[in-house]
């Protein structure tokens, strides 16, 4: 950048709060993070970089190495490096290699948002060919690197008499043992589609962040009880995964008591997923099912319950995973206190035809097909399919498995067969879908409505664009 001042290191150095304005370096580029640091999403730690080179930092947190964030971090500079201190930082040095040493092999079809850590998701058109998404087609969704094996799980916290430290063995032996079929869904699942309409922070996840698989383990409400746990005396239960971040910290999250102890909502303890033991990228060897809340609630790695009267103080659970409006400011307004996600809303999605693809020649009708689900148990009513900009809509067939009203907690596929409008004829067609659950919630119209600066819980109304041939 020609255009912008070399500035020396010593000068960098001397910014390091507030009071002087934050300014870091990432390879030979000087960015002023003075008003940034409040809203970065990864919280405070950005100022463990305050006054020096981010690149070491984000060895271990490479979630950095992405176009999307590279784009945000130049609209910070404020000029270069200069060459003879640029000559002298070290590159980086490697340090992430041993944190990331039990990372497993995975299945090539899956497109790589970050490869350390792990986020990746499946082509959307492979995700409708099964009603059970086979587990090498499971999105994957880490924030840190994947641990050591985690050889039981305790349970302790407010009313425990009865402390537990079992393996999965013990598990299956003392408890019974069920298997809930549930569709698991990132709350940043669509999030590009909202960056597109306006720019967010996060993972660029298409639409395919979402699988819905077989989960077998045990009731949380059976070990909870064992251990002595009441309702009225907790308010929530914190769960902590095996994984932890560079300082150590672990990855945790809580949910509300009420769920965690109705043997109703089916929250699982799982150690099997689609009759297999679980995969390393999905939490071997036990992890938290939480059917109809959204992913982040659903602790992998799983080593630790923790009955309690508060919500974890984990940062997944405190600052992230929350709607946080346009209106709100990061510098004065306090993120602990906007309201935690926990169900989803109604979601659908046209997976077939992909967007952006063309349609054969030789047809004159188009199949549709996608997925739809609600959070919270909501089953699915009706997937209505629209190829004329939302004037008519058609109802598609509906593939679902009955589970009972209030515990819907596998996916819907859709399909339809439409007839593509003869005018379209040479050029583009889009394709529209909107699903209605059973409390008759049906999705947003547009993304203005529900735009928010994380880029969390996209359900608005799904349109893929296709070319039609002459
Ligand atoms: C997350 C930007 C520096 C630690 C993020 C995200 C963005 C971002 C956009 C969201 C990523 C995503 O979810 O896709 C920046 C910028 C920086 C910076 C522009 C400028 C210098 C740092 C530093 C550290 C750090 C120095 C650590 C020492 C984190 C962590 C997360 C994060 C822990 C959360 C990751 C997660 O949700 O799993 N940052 N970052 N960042 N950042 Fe930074
Ligand atoms: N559990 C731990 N320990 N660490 C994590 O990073 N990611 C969460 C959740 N559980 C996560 C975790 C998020 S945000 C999601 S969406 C789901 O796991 C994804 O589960 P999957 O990777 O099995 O698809
Ligand atoms: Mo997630």
């Amino acid at each position: 950048r020609d255009d912008l001042p070399d500035i020396r290191r010593k000068d960098i150095e001397r910014h390091k709060d507030a009071s002087t304005g934050v300014w870091m370096t990432y390879r030979d580029g000087v960015y002023d993070v003075t008003d940034f640091v409040a809203e970065h999403p990864g919280n405070k730690k950005i100022l463990l970089a305050a006054g020096g080179a981010v690149d070491g930092f984000w060895d271990f947190y490479a979630i950095h190495h992405t176009p999307h964030v590279y784009r945000q971090l130049e609209e910070l500079r404020i000029g270069n490096l200069h060459p003879e201190d640029a000559a002298q930082t070290p590159a980086s040095n490697g340090s992430s290699s041993k944190a990331f040493s039990h990372e497993p092999r995975r299945a090539p079809v899956l497109q790589v948002h970050s490869a350390r850590p792990f986020n990746a998701e499946p082509p959307s058109e492979l995700l409708v060919d099964d009603f059970i998404t086979p587990t090498t087609l499971f999105f994957v969704r880490n924030h840190l690197p994947v641990p050591a094996m985690v050889d039981s799980v305790t349970v302790d916290g407010v009313g425990v008499h009865r402390p537990v430290n079992m393996s999965v063995s013990e598990m299956k032996t003392r408890f019974e043992v069920i298997t809930v079929t549930t569709a698991m869904q990132c709350a940043g699942n669509r999030r590009r589609e909202m960056d597109d309409f306006r720019s967010v922070k996060g993972l660029q996840w298409g639409s395919a962040a979402i699988g819905n698989a077989e989960w077998t383990g045990v009731r949380l409400s059976d070990v909870l009880a064992y251990a002595g746990v009441r309702e009225g005396d907790i308010e929530h239960v914190i769960f902590q995964g095996g994984d932890s971040d560079a300082e150590g910290t672990p990855y945790e999250a809580s949910i509300p008591a009420a769920i965690a102890l109705d043997p109703h909502r089916d929250v699982l303890l799982a150690f099997e997923m689609n009759g297999e033991p679980l995969a390393e990228d999905h939490g071997a060897p036990c992890r938290v099912i939480v059917p109809g809340f959204i992913g982040a609630r659903q602790v992998k790695w799983l080593r630790r319950i923790t009955a309690s009267r508060a919500v974890s103080e984990s940062h997944w659970q405190r600052a992230d995973y929350k709607i946080v409006p346009d209106s709100f400011n990061w510098a004065h307004d306090d993120i602990s206190e906007v309201m935690p996600i926990y169900e989803y809303p109604v979601q659908s999605a046209i997976c077939e035809p992909a967007n952006g693809s063309s349609l054969d020649a030789d047809e004159d009708t188009v199949v549709v097909r996608g997925y739809s689900w609600s959070g919270g148990g909501r089953g699915i009513l009706g997937v209505d399919v629209s190829v004329d900009e939302g004037v008519t809509w058609r109802a598609a067939r509906l593939t679902q498995t009955p589970q009972g009203v209030g515990r819907q907690w596998a996916w819907t596929l859709f399909d339809v067969e439409a007839a593509i409008p003869s005018d379209r004829r040479g050029g583009r067609l889009d394709v529209m879908c909107r699903a209605v659950d059973t409390a008759h919630n049906s999705q947003p119209g547009d993304i203005a409505a529900i735009w928010n600066q994380r880029g969390l819980l996209h359900n608005a109304c799904h349109r893929v664009t296709v070319h039609v041939p002459e």
